[in-house]
C-alpha cells in the first residue's frame, strides 16, 4: 500500500479524527511529511480539516477514481486488484492490459478510467464512457484454463457483479448469458472477455466491465434508453459511490476467480443459474451466420448455454448473441 492509501485507511478509520503524531508514527514519517500529504490529497479533491484537538479528519470525499483511494479501501486481495492505476481517458482499457499483458506484467493489475473514446463491446460494437458516470475498467488474468474455458470467467463475473450491486444498491440484476446484467429488463452491465492462447492453453485473459452507474436519462442516446439503464436511475435515489461499488466489485471478483482457479466451478455455476434470467427461457441466438432457436436448459461444466432446439437437439453455445424470447 503507498502511504497515501495508509493515510486514507486511517482517516476512515478514526472518522472522529486521528493526530499527525500518530500517523507519523504509524507511517514512520515525519509529521512534515504528513502534512504535506494531506495537502496533495486535498489537490485531488479530499476534504481534509485540521485541528489542535482532533488532528486531521476526513469529512468529504471526491467523485473520482483514484488508485491510491481504491487500494486503501480494498485492502489485501489474492489476485484481483494487486495493482491498481486511474486513467483520465483511454481508447479502451482492454488495450491498456492487451500491451501490459505483452510487457509481462503480473495476473490481476486493473486498469480504470475515467473515460474512454473507443470504448468495445464484442464483435465490434460501441460501448458507451461517458466521463465519470460508470466504471469503465479492466483486469489482466493468467488462469491455467484451456482457451474453451475462459467462459467460466465470463460466468463468475456476471455473479461477482451480481454481488457488489446487490451489496452497495440493494438491487437485483438478472444475469444474461453469458455477458450481460439487466435491471427490470435493461442493461446496466456488460463483460468482455479478450483471450490470447495458444491452441490448448490460455496466456492470458482480459476481463472487460462496464457498469452504467450514476447516468440520467438525458445521457442515454434515444435508441439505447429502452435497452439500458444506470443503476441510480434502477434505485430512484442519488448518485452511488464509485470508488465504493468499484472496491465491492473487486473483492468479489477475487472471491470467484480463487474459485475458478481452486476448480470450484461447479459452486459457481449453481449461483450463476439461480440468478440467471436466460435458463428455463425460450431463446434465440445468433452465432455468426447461424441462427438458431429453442429452450435454455442450462449452463454446461466449461461455462457454454445448453440450449434445446426447436427440433429437439441439444446445442452448446459458446459464443453469439442470445435474445430472450417472450
Ligand atoms: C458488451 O458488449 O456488453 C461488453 C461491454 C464491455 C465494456 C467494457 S468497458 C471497459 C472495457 N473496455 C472496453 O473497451 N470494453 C470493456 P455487447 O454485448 O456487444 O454489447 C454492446 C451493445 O450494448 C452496444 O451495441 C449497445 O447496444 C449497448 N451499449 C453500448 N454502450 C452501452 C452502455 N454504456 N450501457 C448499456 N448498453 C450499452
Amino acid at each position: 500500500m503507498t502511504t497515501d492509501a495508509k493515510i486514507l485507511s486511517a482517516l476512515r478509520a478514526h472518522p472522529d479524527g486521528v493526530s499527525g503524531a500518530q500517523l507519523a508514527e504509524q507511517l514512520a514519517i515525519s509529521r512534515a511529511a504528513v502534512w504535506a500529504r494531506m495537502d496533495e490529497l486535498r489537490q485531488v479533491g479530499f476534504a481534509i480539516e485540521a485541528g489542535p484537538h482532533f488532528g486531521y479528519r476526513l469529512v468529504g470525499e471526491p467523485d473520482a477514481l483514484l488508485a491510491d483511494d481504491l487500494l486503501a479501501r480494498l485492502g489485501e486481495t489474492k489476485v484481483v486488484g494487486r495493482d491498481i492505476r486511474v486513467f483520465e481517458e483511454t481508447t479502451s482499457t482492454n488495450d491498456v492490459i492487451e500491451k501490459l499483458a505483452r510487457d509481462g506484467v503480473k495476473e490481476g493489475v486493473v486498469i480504470f478510467a475515467e473515460s474512454q473514446t473507443k470504448g468495445r463491446g464484442r464483435l465490434g460494437r460501441k460501448w458507451l464512457s461517458p466521463v465519470r458516470q460508470g466504471l469503465w475498467f479492466s483486469i489482466l488474468l493468467r488462469p491455467e484454463l484451456r482457451p474453451q474455458e475462459t467462459t467460466q470467467l465470463t460466468v463468475a463475473s456476471a455473479i461477482a457483479l451480481r454481488r457488489a450491486i446487490k451489496t452497495v444498491t440493494g438491487l437485483t440484476a438478472e444475469i444474461k448469458w453469458p455477458n450481460d446484467l439487466l435491471i427490470g429488463g435493461k442493461k446496466v452491465v456488460g463483460i468482455l472477455t479478450e483471450l490470447s492462447a495458444e491452441v490448448d492453453r490460455v496466456r492470458h485473459v482480459i476481463l472487460g466491465i462496464g457498469v452504467d452507474v450514476n447516468q440520467g436519462v438525458a445521457e442515454f442516446p434515444a435508441e439505447l434508453r429502452k435497452l439500458a439503464t444506470s443503476l441510480k436511475l434502477a434505485a430512484g435515489g442519488g448518485e452511488i459511490s464509485r470508488a465504493e461499488l468499484a472496491t465491492e466489485i473487486l473483492r468479489e471478483l477475487d472471491f470467484d476467480y480463487a474459485r475458478i482457479c481452486g476448480g470450484k466451478f461447479s459452486a459457481v455455476a449453481d449461483e450463476w443459474e439461480a440468478g440467471c434470467a436466460t435458463i428455463g427461457r425460450n431463446v434465440s441466438v445468433q452465432m455468426g451466420v447461424r441462427f438458431i432457436r429453442g429452450r435454455a436448459e442450462s449452463l454446461d461444466d466449461d461455462g457454454a448455454l445448453l440450449v434445446r432446439t426447436e427440433h429437439g437437439h441439444l446445442e452448446r453455445i459458446i459464443g453469439g448473441d442470445v435474445t430472450l424470447e417472450k
